[in-house]
């Protein structure tokens, strides 16, 4: 069924939220759980839908993610019926084409998608840890004659203003709503997951865009249009576990979810596998001296410290007498000897010197960022 459908990954947000963690790279190819980067979850979910056509577009400091993603391979994308092609924003003879938002990314992508000759487009964001069969969500779609349909999950109230927060009808059809409104009217959020029938979106966006009007964004500007215009646009509910990794915090509780085995977040369903590229690392070496208890502790690691709860990533090295606790090192960091990390993230390729001390609290989780130096490392002495 799915070959109606074309898979596109909005991956090219520039993640200023996450601060020191996107300096150098997109959001999604953020490293998540040890041994994934964010837009793993996005890509397994779209192989084991059957969405095995995929365009991922890309923008902000694409580098590591294009050499992430490679020719899909890793997620089954490479076959004579699959493929994942990466698209760049282009400059043609009319001027720059920088993608102004995700509406417009799109817009911008017209010709790849006609040339696929999609009849739904499969909207998705690279920057959520999530499990979901898309191909369900398009037989509701196809059951609902819908025009377009929004991906719903109820949130805590309390963070129901950081998203797009709708009112639908018994049936399902969405009657109102706001993009991150300030005063939320309900916490049924829409998850940036879109189904639309590609022959009117196409029409939508090319009227708008060829007489200059303001069709930029998906929450701000398609979704109110469509509404406005009467088109049928239906909720697909979503109970699972499902998280927008776009705020430090975020990142931290998901990854300590997953450490602590969350429901809904079980790595180890052999029916619902998440892929990634794997980096090939020599095995972990952990010495006489260390602790380890509630972690986790991927390929490539030497701990000689304590580890207390933590996620210690690909070729991560913590000396003597460091004490690692609820913490999240990506790959790469190397840690000297009596350090002290709490509540933080280290981002990749980070160095911290001996007797550093890095401690977040219940307010606020220390970040260092990518290839960050602290304090004096060993060959600086
Ligand atoms: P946000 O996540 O804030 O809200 P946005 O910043 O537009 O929306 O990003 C959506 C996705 O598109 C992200 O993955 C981002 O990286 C990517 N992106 C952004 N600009 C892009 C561009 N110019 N080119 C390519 N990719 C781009 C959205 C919805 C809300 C919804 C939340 C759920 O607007 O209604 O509640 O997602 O997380
Ligand atoms: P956050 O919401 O954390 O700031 P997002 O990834 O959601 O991060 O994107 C933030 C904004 O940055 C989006 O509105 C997006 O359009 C914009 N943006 C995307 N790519 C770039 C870029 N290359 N340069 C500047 N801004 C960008």
């Amino acid at each position: 069924m799915s070959t109606k459908m074309l898979g596109l990954i909005l991956a090219g947000g520039k993640g200023t939220r996450l601060g020191k963690l996107t300096n150098n790279q997109a959001k999604p190819a953020v490293p998540f759980g040890g041994c994934y980067r964010i837009i793993d979850f996005t890509l397994s979910n779209c192989a084991n839908s059957g969405v095995k056509n995929i365009g991922i577009i890309t923008q902000y400091q694409p580098l590591l993610l294009n050499k992430h993603i490679g020719n899909g391979a890793s997620w089954g994308l490479d076959g004579l019926d699959s493929s994942a092609t990466i698209l760049q924003p282009y400059t043609d003879n009319a001027g720059s084409k920088w993608f102004k938002g995700t509406a417009h990314a799109i817009y911008q992508n017209i010709d790849y998608i006609d040339s696929q000759d999609p009849e739904y487009v499969l909207i998705l964001s690279g920057d959520h840890i999530y499990k979901m069969d898309y191909e369900d969500m398009l037989e509701e779609h196809i059951k609902n004659n819908a025009s377009l349909t929004v991906a719903v999950i109820d949130v805590p109230w309390e963070e129901a203003s950081r998203f797009g927060i709708m009112n639908s009808d018994i049936s399902g059809r969405i009657t109102e709503f706001e993009e991150k409104p300030a005063k939320p009217k309900s916490n049924h959020a829409s998850m940036g997951i879109y189904i639309f029938n590609w022959k009117r979106l196409r029409d939508v966006l090319t009227t708008a865009f060829t007489t200059n009007d303001d069709m930029i964004d998906f929450g701000k500007n398609v979704i109110p249009y469509y509404l406005k215009s009467d088109e049928r646009v239906f909720s697909y509910q979503f109970s699972g576990y499902w998280k927008d990794v776009g705020t430090i915090d975020s990142l931290w509780a998901a990854n300590m979810e997953f450490l602590d085995g969350s429901d809904g977040l079980n790595l180890h369903d052999r029916s619902w596998r998440i892929y990634s590229k794997n980096p090939i690392a020599p095995p972990q070496v952990i010495t006489e001296n260390a602790q380890v208890s509630n972690s986790m502790i991927v390929d490539g690691c030497y701990v000689d410290g304590v580890i207390e709860h933590s996620i210690l990533s690909t070729n991560v090295d913590v000396q003597r007498n460091s004490r690692i606790v609820d913490s999240v090192i990506m790959p790469g960091v190397k840690i000297g000897k009596n350090v002290v990390t709490k509540r933080a993230i280290i981002g990749e390729n980070a160095q911290i010197g001996d007797g550093a001390v890095i401690e977040g609290n219940e307010d606020k989780i220390e970040v260092v960022g990518n290839s960050e130096r602290i304090g004096v490392l060993p060959n600086e002495n």
